[in-house]
């Protein structure tokens, strides 16, 4: 055995079909990034990590749990992870993102469930995830029906705890959010054995807005025009800052960053200036999930913005600081993330507001509305999305599809027929 082979088996992983997912990754990989033409250089840190994707971070973690330390895994942007940070504990993103992992859940899941349920599910029953046993602790959401039903289930293979959402933002909503939230640190603590104080707190606050920061920066830099970088690229940075360390995230897009600021002075750019440029709306694209951008820049198109979780939703409300309090720094970061603009909550006129506002900030010549199959709140909500874009005269273009293969073709051609009308 290789010694990342030894890890995984120590982990308990299924290292014949883990086998599978690791060979098929590379040519994947091969095919989308890296036979993209004048990539950013900082985009090399990104391909040596896919290159080793379930190696040299694992081990870091495996590194900090040997010395006392906890993992945290978690799966929405609504699980504050500067808990987890203030703690000494390190928290991560699970993926969910691929359908390789699908088939082991279906032998317990409904079929007609959303393919990011399904995945995630099947990480953990089919033993394909080491970053799912390598965790101490996985952290899920009431955000919809599915994952809050798979998370009971989940239960019975690792301990898992649940934050309870709202579905509404009003007063007893954000009441019973600010609870949960102080639930949430108290379990935190629970687990760490450390307190979380105001100190380490506001310096947690800190990092994790940094490298907000530097997001934020990111997406104002993709409004040229030409974009400086593909889409694809941009989506795979915020994918693995998800599950990195938040310092050296921070420095990473620090120096991409300033890699595209000069290609944005020089009027460098990955596409020909006036390149259709397109802003994806809806659900997350876990790694290794590049199946729309990718459809979407073969066909000559730039993504150029991603309103969701793997996305804006991720990075752009920042927690205030500056507060020494204790008490009133748990109000304000809670307040901070019930603002995450998900169709969980009834109604979110502010998701419309937050499409029409990134569409023209972006540039964009139209928006492409993603949908995972048999999600509904994003599917009924994307009714919504297409009066209020309608209205503000942005083209629309809503697809709904899975993790399979099996309808590229056809999303090809509806998405070259609504390149064809911007
Ligand atoms: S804050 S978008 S990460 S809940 S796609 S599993 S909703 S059936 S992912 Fe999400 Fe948090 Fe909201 Fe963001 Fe259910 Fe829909 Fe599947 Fe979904």
């Amino acid at each position: 055995l290789t010694e990342n082979e030894q890890m995984w088996a120590d982990l308990g992983i299924d290292l014949q079909a883990h086998g599978q997912l690791m060979n098929a990754l590379g040519p994947i990989y091969q095919d989308i990034y890296l036979s993209q033409k004048n990539r950013p250089k900082g985009m090399g840190f990104y391909d040596f990590v896919v290159g080793d994707i379930h190696g040299i971070r694992v081990k870091e973690l495996r590194e900090h749990a040997k010395s006392g330390g906890k993992v945290v895994a978690t799966y929405c942007v609504f699980v504050p992870e500067e808990f987890c940070w203030a703690a000494g504990a390190i928290p991560i993103s699970l993926c969910a993102g691929t359908a390789f992992s699908i088939p082991a859940a279906e032998e317990v899941l409904p079929r007609n469930t959303c393919a990011l349920i399904k995945s995630s599910f099947g990480f953990k029953l089919g033993r394909l995830c080491p970053y799912v046993q390598v965790s101490h602790l996985i952290v899920g959401e009431t955000t919809c029906d599915g994952k809050k039903k798979m998370f009971e289930l989940l239960a019975e293979h690792q301990p898992v705890y649940v934050m309870e959402v709202p579905n509404k933002r009003g007063p007893a909503g954000r009441a019973l959010w600010q609870q949960e939230v102080r639930d949430f640190k108290a379990r935190i603590e629970e687990l760490t054995g450390n307190k979380i104080t105001a100190e380490n707190l506001a310096e947690a606050i800190k990092k994790v807005n940094a490298r907000r920061r530097e997001f934020k920066r990111l997406s104002q830099l993709r409004a040229a025009d030409p974009a400086p970088i593909s889409g694809k690229d941009a989506l795979l940075a915020t994918q693995v800052s998800m599950y990195d360390d938040v310092d050296r995230e921070t420095q990473i897009m620090k120096a991409l960053n300033d890699e595209l600021e000069e290609r944005v002075k020089n009027g460098v750019g990955v596409f020909p200036k006036g390149a259709k440029r397109i802003l994806i709306s809806g659900s997350p694209m876990a790694i290794p999930n590049w199946k729309l951008h990718h459809i979407i820049e073969s066909a000559g198109a730039v993504v150029v913005g991603e309103e969701s979780c793997t996305g804006s939703r991720f990075f752009d409300e920042l927690v205030p600081e500056g507060i020494t309090d204790l008490d009133e720094m748990l109000t304000a970061l809670a307040d901070r993330y019930l603002k995450t603009n998900c169709a969980c909550f009834t109604p979110n006129c502010e998701r419309l507001d937050d499409i029409i506002g990134m569409a023209k900030a972006l540039n964009a010549d139209g928006v492409i509305h993603y949908n995972l199959q048999f999600c509904h709140t994003y599917a009924n909500e994307a009714i919504q999305v297409d009066k209020a874009l309608e209205k503000a005269g942005v083209p629309l273009l809503r697809i709904e599809t899975d993790y399979s293969d099996e309808d590229a073709g056809q999303l090809k051609t509806r998405i070259d027929a609504f390149l064809e009308t911007l």
